[in-house]
């Protein structure tokens, strides 16, 4: 049923994945999806389920909705630190996506809620210099950029409900990121501060073999 392992197991499953991704170049995916019967196969036929929880640390961050704090700044003219009402109070937007981890597995129609990032720019006003835009996770040491150009894309979000309830603790509350055109290591969760900074640099997944342009079925990922 749904997957709830997580942590030191996860970490070292997943790290030896991106390390043999790295080792034996892409056909090495394949080749063991097939062995094991394709990545559907692994997906339990439960609604709403299908997802596994994955993390990066030891321990996944407590979300206190008193103290918690997201902090937007870097390269831009008015920095903004948003408590969780501040940030519940932005415009909200919706959208119902299919979302594609990069080892394979898919879950379908996922509802999302939460602000887009280009309302978050309009308030803190990017500085000409700035190009990217830097998620920083409270799970540390997870974190990831977008081109400011992808972070502005209509479909982009910050969520903070999905399938009409608050972010459950495991898929990051009270707030990730929500790309779905990316893969999901793309998609930070429990993200704490958002940095304009120059240009893009690898993120967590990225050092370990993945692409910076993590488009789904055009990137290093299972489908291409
Ligand atoms: N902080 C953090 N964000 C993360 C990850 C992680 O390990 N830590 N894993 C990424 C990957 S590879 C995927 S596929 C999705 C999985 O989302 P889920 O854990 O909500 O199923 O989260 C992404 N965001
Ligand atoms: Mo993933």
């Amino acid at each position: 049923m749904e997957e709830r392992k997580y942590g030191r197991g996860v970490f070292l499953a997943t790290v030896a994945a991106g390390v043999s991704s790295l080792a034996w170049g892409r056909s090495a995916w394949s080749h063991v999806s097939s062995a094991l019967g394709g990545a559907e196969a692994f997906v339990p036929l439960v609604p709403g389920g299908g997802w596994r929880i994955y993390t990066v640390a030891d321990h996944m961050p407590v979300f206190d909705p008193e103290t918690w704090q997201l902090r937007v700044g870097g390269l831009v003219q008015e920095p903004l630190t948003l408590d969780y009402g501040a940030l519940r109070a932005l415009p909200r937007t919706n959208q119902v996506r299919t979302f594609h981890c990069v080892t394979g597995w898919t879950v379908q129609d996922v509802h999302w809620s939460g602000v887009h990032l280009t309302d978050l720019f309009d308030r803190v006003k990017p500085l000409p210099e700035a190009g990217a835009v830097q998620f920083v996770s409270a799970e540390v040491p997870y974190v990831d950029y977008l081109s400011l150009r992808q972070a502005s894309l209509a479909d982009v979000m910050l969520a903070y409900e999905m399938n009409g309830k608050p972010l459950p603790q495991e898929h990051g509350a009270p707030i990730r990121l929500v790309i779905p055109e990316m893969y999901g290591y793309k998609n930070v969760k429990w993200v704490s501060e958002i940095r304009l900074v120059r240009q893009p640099e690898d993120g967590y997944w990225e050092q370990l073999g993945y692409d910076r342009d993590a488009w789904v079925g055009r990137s290093n990922g299972y489908s291409s």
